[in-house]
């Protein structure tokens, strides 16, 4: 894997503020330790650091990015086969953020039913979470929004988990088709109460978008610099970043 940090220093600073970039670059910075994986409601940790999960359909690319943000090889474990995070895999940042890694939904062969199951473990997360802070609902840059990011994209709404959208392996896409993606993605979250309006393209291989989702993050995190996340939250110029 790229060490992220200095290739995408250039395109990486959009949109946020430097004192909240620092912040995020020490935080993730800081030792993780992985905490403990749940298989069902029950063994999710009582903790009470703030929150990030990582959400999106099997392959997307959650574990990888948890690695890519983390700057480690193999904190979260990635797999070319489908389905490889079963369970919902807690991760310390540094004692100031929670990192939350969620099985991948709706890998072809498994449809609805699998989205259903998913939804039983990840609905009593994602509805009685308190410290949640934030859904990362992951999309693949090549493929965009899809009928099982839907269904989940309504849950989040419902359970009124504020959650935004990332788009991943942006390495793999040409850049004249990812724009149009991009807009129609815009659209659509505009009928979305609980989504964040700002999208951001990441790619946890060659490291672009890394800092400045980094950044998004750590305004989240126990000590982060208030000013800046108003900052970045408000976004009032222009609302999307994309490194
Ligand atoms: N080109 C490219 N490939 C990526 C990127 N991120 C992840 N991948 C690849 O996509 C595959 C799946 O990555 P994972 O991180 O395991 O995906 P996941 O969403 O955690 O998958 P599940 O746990 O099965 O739901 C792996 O082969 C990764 O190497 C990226 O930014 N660029
Ligand atoms: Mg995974």
């Amino acid at each position: 894997m790229a060490q992220p940090d200095k290739a995408a220093q250039p395109h990486d600073t959009k949109g946020a503020a430097p004192a909240l970039e620092d912040f995020g670059r020490w935080l993730f910075a800081q030792d993780c330790r992985f905490l403990i994986s749940a298989a069902q409601a029950v063994q999710l940790p009582q903790t009470e650091l703030p929150e990030v999960a990582f959400a999106g359909r099997s392959n997307v690319g959650k574990s990888s990015l948890i690695n890519a943000l983390t700057n480690r090889k193999s904190l979260a474990r990635t797999s070319n086969t489908p389905g490889r995070t079963r369970q919902v895999n807690f991760f310390d940042l540094g004692g100031r953020l929670m990192l939350v890694d969620l099985p991948g939904y709706g890998y072809a062969q498994a449809g609805k039913a699998e989205i259903r199951q998913w939804s039983g473990l990840i609905r009593d997360y994602l509805r009685g979470r308190v410290q949640l802070r934030r859904a990362c609902l992951l999309i693949d840059a090549r493929h965009g929004i899809k009928d099982p990011d839907r269904a989940v994209m309504a849950e989040l709404d419902q359970a009124a988990v504020a959650y935004q959208l990332v788009f991943t392996k942006a390495d793999k896409v040409k850049p004249g088709t990812f724009e149009a993606l991009r807009a129609a993605s815009a659209e659509e979250l505009a009928r979305h109460p609980a989504a964040h309006p700002a999208m951001l393209a990441t790619s946890a291989h060659k490291g672009e978008g890394i800092g400045t989702l980094r950044a998004a993050l750590a305004a989240l995190a126990v000590g982060a610099p208030e000013e800046e996340e108003v900052q970045q939250d408000g976004a009032p110029e222009g609302g999307e970043s994309r490194a």
